[in-house]
């Protein structure tokens, strides 16, 4: 068993981004096993057989397969507490409102709508509500990184890209993109987003063990 925890992973899912944000910003490093979602590897889904990424095994063989349990699991290893302030509500929010209005947003059609315009309209609200705590403080529950950012920031990300332009140039809320960029701008965003080859296409005579270190 390695000494890293192992972290089950695919790169552009937001659930993952978030978790390995809260691994990065609190110093833990692990060994990150990259997968593709149409081909899982068999012993990932022996220790987790609802299939979904992130999942990470510590090295007492504990296995922790929800994405906000383990940036929980993170930040308590590093002696931070996880949820402060409004955090929390903000991170439930996102779950119950803003997922759903980025998949209307994404993919009108499936949800038989014209566009993705009245989605995103109801999903500025969302983000208005971000900027005003960012306009009180430089993240989400105060004035250092806590979890709610870790967790938030890759859907907000999401929800950019759906048009970017209009995010940027229309969205008419600074403190927001600001704070985005701090994470878009940030060395270790940029780490946890490294491309790798898929675990199970590297495992082998030659398999290379991908550690993620962070000091
Ligand atoms: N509740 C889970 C959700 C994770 C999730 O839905 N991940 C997606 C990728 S973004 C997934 O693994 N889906 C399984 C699949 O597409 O087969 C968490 O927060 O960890």
């Amino acid at each position: 068993m390695s000494l890293l925890p192992v972290l089950y992973s695919f790169r552009r899912c937001p659930y993952a981004m978030g978790a390995r944000l809260a691994l990065a910003f609190s110093g833990q490093s692990y060994e990150l096993r990259e997968i593709l979602l149409r081909d899982k590897p068999l012993e990932m889904l022996k220790i987790s057989p609802k299939g979904t990424v992130p999942v990470l095994q510590l090295p007492d063989g504990r296995v922790i397969e929800e994405s906000v349990e383990i940036a929980e699991w993170a930040f308590e290893k590093s002696g931070q507490v996880p949820w402060i302030g409004a955090g929390r509500a903000l991170f439930e929010e996102m779950h119950s409102a803003f997922i759903p209005i980025i998949n209307r947003y994404k993919y009108p059609d499936r949800y038989g709508l014209p566009d993705g315009l009245k989605a995103r309209a109801q999903g500025r609200r969302f983000l208005e509500k971000l900027e005003d705590h960012l306009q009180k403080k430089a993240f989400l529950c105060g004035e250092s990184l806590g979890l709610a950012d870790c967790l938030i920031f890759p859907f907000v990300r999401q929800f950019r890209v759906v048009d970017r332009g209009w995010f940027d140039q229309e969205i008419n809320l600074p403190v927001l993109l600001k704070w985005m960029t701090f994470f878009t701008g940030h060395p270790l965003f940029e780490k946890i987003m490294e491309k790798q080859d898929p675990w199970l296409e590297t495992r082998g005579e030659n398999s290379a063990v991908i550690q993620v270190l962070f000091s």
